[in-house]
Order: C-alpha cells, then sequence, then structure tokens
C-alpha cells in the first residue's frame, strides 16, 4: 500500500505528486484542471510502464517464440485478470481490448446486433446517452429494420422508471444505458434497469465511461449483459478501453473485425474462429497501452473505490453550492445521485466565450454539447460549461474557479 492513503481520508497533496503536469502555469497561471469528464490525467507510474515497455519488453503478443514476446504476453495478460477483477467478472476471458467505449459499443452493435435484431424489434436507449451510445445503435437498427426507442428523463435529469415500464415489451431486445451521464453527473439505476431488461428478456449494456474511475462497479452484482468504458477515463493511457460480456452471450455472436489473432485455421475456402476474447480481437492491439494501463487500475484500487467516491462527492457539494450562490448561473442536472460533474449555464454568456476567458486563467473546462445533442434539445440549450472533478482536485482549485467565474460576470 502506498502513501497516498490515509485512513479512510484522501490525502490528495501526496496523490498530486504522482501527476506533473498538474504542477504547471497555463496563461500565466497555476492550471486547474476541470476537464477530467474528456479525459483525467495520468499518474506517473502509468508514464513510467509505458516507457519501461518500449525500452524493455518491446515485442508482439501472443506470436513469438522468444523471451520478449513471452514477457509481453504474460504483462499484457495481466491487464485482462486485473480488468476481471475491478470490475467483478467471472472470468478474465470475458474482457475484450478495444479502442475505448464508443468501439466497444460498435462491437456490440455490429456483431450482436446483426445476428439477434430483425425487423420489428426495439432498441431502448435514454435521453441522456453519449453519441457513442446512440449512433451505433441507430445505423444497425436502420439496417436490421428495427426501431430506437428512448427513456425520457426529468427536469433533474433522472430516467423515469414508470416510463420506462410502459416502453419495455417482449419487442424490446436490448437496453442501452449509461452507468453515470457525462454532461449531467446523474447516476444510473443500473441494478433496476437491468431487471427490468431481464424480465422482458431483453439483454442490457452499460456505457461505463463516466462511472469506472468514481464508482464501485461489479458487473455480476448489477447483473448487466455487456458493461464498456475507456482507459483514459481511468487514469491510463488514451484510445485504449475494454468490453465485459457474459461468455454465453459472447460466444454466440459472430466476430467484429477479420484478421490476425481472431482466428484458429484459414484457408481461401473457410476460416475457423479463435476462442474468446480473442475472436473479437483481431491485429495486434495497443500493448503498451494495456501493461500500462494496469497500473492505472493499481492506482484506484490503492486509493480505494469507496474513499475517491466520498472525496469527489466532497467537491461535488462543496463546488454545487458555490455555484448555486451565483447570480445568472443554472445547474443543468440536478439528479439526486451523481457523479463529480458540474453542467452549467450562465445568463447572457455564452458557454464558448465562458470556457476561453476560464482557459486565460489557467482553469481548463468543457464547452459544448458534450457529445450529447438530443439531451441539450431536451433542455432547449445549444450547450453547457462543464467541471469534472477527479480524486487530485481540491476545494482550493473550486475557490480559485468560483472567483474566475464571479469575476468574468460581473465583466459581461
Ligand atoms: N466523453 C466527454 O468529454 P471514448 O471516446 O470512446 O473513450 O468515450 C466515449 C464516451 C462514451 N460514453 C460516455 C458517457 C462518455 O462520456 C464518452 C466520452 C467525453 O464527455 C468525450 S466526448
Amino acid at each position: 500500500m502506498s502513501n497516498i492513503l490515509t485512513d479512510t481520508h484522501i490525502d490528495v497533496e501526496n496523490i498530486r505528486k504522482e501527476f506533473q503536469v498538474l504542477h504547471q502555469e497555463v496563461n500565466g497561471k497555476p492550471l486547474v484542471y476541470f476537464d477530467n469528464a474528456a479525459t483525467n490525467q495520468k499518474p506517473q507510474r502509468v508514464i513510467d510502464a509505458l516507457v519501461h515497455y518500449y525500452q524493455n519488453d518491446n515485442a508482439n503478443i501472443h506470436r513469438g517464440a522468444h523471451t520478449l514476446a513471452d514477457r509481453a504476453t504474460a504483462k499484457f495478460e495481466e491487464t485482462r485478470k486485473a480488468v476481471q477483477a475491478f470490475i467483478g467478472a467471472n472470468e478474465a476471458e470475458e474482457i475484450i481490448f478495444t479502442k475505448g467505449t464508443s468501439e466497444s459499443i460498435n462491437l456490440v452493435a455490429s456483431s450482436w446486433g446483426r445476428k439477434f435484431l430483425n425487423e420489428g424489434d426495439e432498441v431502448l436507449i435514454s435521453t441522456m446517452e453519449h453519441h457513442s451510445n446512440i449512433v451505433p445503435w441507430q445505423m444497425i437498427c436502420k439496417e436490421r429494420g428495427a426501431t430506437l426507442k428512448v427513456m425520457p428523463i426529468n427536469e433533474a435529469g433522472e430516467i423515469i422508471l414508470e416510463e420506462v415500464e410502459k416502453l419495455l415489451s417482449e419487442k424490446t431486445k436490448m437496453v442501452a444505458v449509461n452507468h453515470a451521464s457525462n454532461t449531467l453527473g446523474t447516476i444510473n439505476p443500473i441494478e433496476k434497469l437491468a431487471k427490468m431488461a431481464h424480465a422482458v428478456g431483453a439483454k442490457i449494456l452499460v456505457d461505463g465511461a463516466q462511472s469506472t474511475s468514481h464508482l464501485e462497479v461489479n458487473v455480476k452484482d448489477l447483473n448487466v449483459d455487456f458493461f464498456a468504458s475507456s482507459a483514459h477515463k481511468m487514469y491510463g493511457p488514451t484510445g485504449l478501453g475494454f468490453l465485459y460480456g457474459k461468455r454465453g452471450i459472447l460466444e454466440k455472436m459472430p466476430p467484429y473485425q477479420g484478421g490476425g489473432e481472431m482466428i484458429k485455421d484459414v484457408s481461401f475456402t473457410e476460416t475457423t474462429y479463435n476462442d474468446i476474447p480473442y475472436k473479437f480481437e483481431a491485429g495486434t492491439p495497443s500493448i503498451a497501452d494495456v501493461i500500462a494501463f494496469k497500473q492505472a487500475i493499481d492506482f484506484i484500487n490503492e486509493l480505494g473505490k469507496e474513499n475517491i467516491a466520498a472525496y469527489e462527492q466532497e467537491l461535488l457539494a462543496y463546488g454545487t453550492a458555490q455555484l448555486m450562490q451565483i447570480d445568472r448561473v443554472r445547474i443543468i442536472g440536478t439528479a439526486k445521485e451523481k457523479v463529480s460533474v458540474i453542467s452549467f449555464e450562465v445568463e447572457g454568456i455564452h458557454h464558448f466565450d465562458l470556457g476561453m476567458w476560464l482557459d486565460a486563467k489557467g482553469i481548463a473546462v468543457r464547452t459544448g454539447h458534450h457529445c450529447t445533442q438530443p439531451l441539450m434539445d431536451h433542455y432547449c440549450i445549444e450547450g453547457t460549461t462543464r467541471a469534472s472533478f477527479a480524486v487530485y482536485n481540491t476545494k482550493s482549485e473550486i475557490d480559485t474557479f468560483v472567483v474566475a467565474l464571479k469575476d468574468i460576470i460581473t465583466k459581461f
């Protein structure tokens, strides 16, 4: 156990020592990084693992009959086991490495959808989905003659379960929903939704891009059929993610892409496919990133999800209370259960301008529709300014942000 934890509390100053990137000035001001929902920063151990791999172990995996290849393969597969344990999956073979949440969802929509969706079937998503959990379903529904239906939300940004009940029927084949919304912060009641989906014989896919570094995730307790996430939102490398799927379902699905690694035997007339997970991992993967991802998982595990969640909830409550007191500020997304995301509008100031002025003061936030355009339409807005916190953020950074915001608001 490292010294970045004291009892049940997060020692944020010690944690920040692992993140060199945070210790810089931007536009002459100390950086305040509040764009963690887009991607969070990487601890030194992740960066070191990338360098170490290329300096010492670089080799292609699963193919080689030499020491470096064996070493790289062993480390690569260690990460698969770490992901399995991290999300409570039954077996490491149920974890498929992908480019990220988007590719994981595309894999399911394309492979599962082509096999199991037919004319007249329905796929149910929610109003607050990221485009990555809308467009792949739209594409496959169009191709298969299925219909995409949408679960409504209330003003606070919570799914209305009574309405979901009405939308579900024996026609529903898939419920695809995020665990936590990247724009509103809402934490969705996945266990309940899984029960409701299964009661009509549908499968459930959970987009966990915004939950895995903030919330306890156990795919068995949640009883979900698929779970997707991205390493770069878990203090790990970009361009990497994973898909969890129940073995019984993955085995029935056809391959997503053809190529090396995903085959058993190939002739010009016929190909037999590899077992899971390799059936879904065509071509040389991002080996260094997968190996370094294990360090990111270790980082989260050392801190403990419960401690991270408790600390981030403190930041969320502190930031929300401060913002609510500022004139002309309206928070979008006021669900009872939220991850550490605050989206807001300022009357009379366009979010793009606000983002630019905050950047001039060294504060990084995201502005725009956050890849949730239908959600913006629901609130009749074009976009928001979004501050999202990670475990290395502090109350004093929130103070800096609030002072900057007030200063901008009084000027415009
Ligand atoms: N959201 C944000 O700023 P990828 O790009 O595949 O790693 O993740 C896509 C994705 C899917 N679902 C949710 C809920 C997400 O938040 C994201 C990524 C970033 O909110 C970039 S748009």
